[in-house]
């Protein structure tokens, strides 16, 4: 039905910089969350050969970072894996410096394939290897080095759309190409990583946990222990990474954890209004999403948009590590779950 005087009047409102809000409020108000983002899965060996081509294209120094974004198709141009969440996986050849910064963003790294490169977090290394999970806290000084001999590539997942979206977003490059080393490496997981912390820490704790690797070595030994009980039947058998100085999720935007799924156990559906990307670090698991399904290998990472129910089939014994924006969800009270 045309409607002439309500067109007219809409003409009127704009000049003013008015809207009607009848016309936008089930769209402002939706029944349940519609994400834009979409599953998805991204094959590694495919996404290795683009990745180990930009490495014949552009150094990381030149780059500052050498990344390829994995871009959800439903969120075209926004460098955005979930609604709220960057992904990328980044690569750094033998004798190359990622350059020293830092940025409010929180990050962390995911080791996919290499082992030897390092990160330096405010003046401390730590050497990488697969299946470990790295942490940049917010507005720390970071670089990144590889003083082995082979490509080290790793999964960056950072709270980027957030933080953009809350314009809290700032950046500084520091003076040095590389921090210099103030404390020795293990000297984070010595005071921190090992059920102890230092009796002078005040008792609230740490927003960001100090312990900034936990090596895949005590993460996989921690869920064979599991073994023996009954797997939850949404997660399998489920870890997640904890701030010890506080008892929180490890990054205060982000929530990481670890699980184990025995051949063949099926999860129940699950959905939660967080969005979420999984990384397989071992075996062979059937993902289905929504009403897509895939079938995912190791270094394979998926996009998991929230408030879409999800199942996992291991056809192998599989280890699957997973990243989401969970706590923002939680903290600002609108962390919902669905249990299929
Ligand atoms: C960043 O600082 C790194 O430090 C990687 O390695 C990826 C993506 C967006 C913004 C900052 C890094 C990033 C990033």
């Amino acid at each position: 039905m045309s409607r002439p005087d309500l067109n007219m009047y809409y003409k009127k409102l704009e000049n003013q910089h008015l809207g009607p809000l009848w016309e936008v409020l089930k769209g402002l108000v939706p029944n349940e969350p519609k994400p834009r983002a979409q599953p998805h899965h991204w094959d590694f060996a495919a996404v290795r050969e683009r990745i180990i081509e930009a490495g014949t294209l552009i150094s990381a120094e030149e780059a500052e970072r050498r990344v390829l974004v994995l871009q959800n198709p439903g969120l075209p141009e926004t460098s955005q894996i979930t609604d709220t969440l960057y992904a990328g996986l980044q690569l750094i050849l033998p004798g190359e410096v990622a350059p020293a910064h830092r940025h409010t963003q929180s990050a962390l790294r995911f080791i996919i394939e290499g082992s030897g490169a390092y990160t330096s977090v405010d003046g401390e290394r730590t050497t990488m290897h697969p299946g470990d999970f790295i942490i940049t806290p917010s507005w720390a000084w970071h670089d990144h080095g590889n003083e082995a001999d082979e490509p080290v590539i790793w999964l960056d997942g950072l709270d980027v759309p957030l933080v953009n979206f809350l314009r809290a977003g700032f950046r500084e490059e520091h003076e040095n190409a590389v921090h210099k080393t103030v404390r020795p490496e293990g000297d984070a997981m010595a005071r921190y990583g090992m059920g102890l912390v230092p009796i002078t820490l005040n008792r609230g704790g740490l927003d960001t946990s100090p312990v900034f690797n936990y090596p895949y070595e005590r993460t996989r030994e921690a869920l064979e222990h599991l073994r023996h009980d009954e797997p939850d039947p949404h997660h399998g058998h489920c870890l997640r990474y904890v701030n010890p100085t506080n008892g929180d999720w490890a990054i205060p935007t982000i929530a990481t954890s670890m699980r184990l799924l025995p051949k063949g156990f099926h999860t129940r559906p699950y959905a939660s209004t967080d969005g979420a990307v999984m990384v397989v670090v071992e075996g062979r698991v059937k993902v289905k999403i929504g009403s897509e399904e895939f079938l995912a290998r190791p270094k394979d990472v998926l996009a998991l948009p929230g408030w879409l129910p999800y199942e996992l089939e291991a056809v192998e014994d599989t280890v699957a590590f997973t990243y989401s924006d969970r706590p923002v969800y939680e903290k600002l009270g609108l962390w919902r779950e669905w249990l299929g």
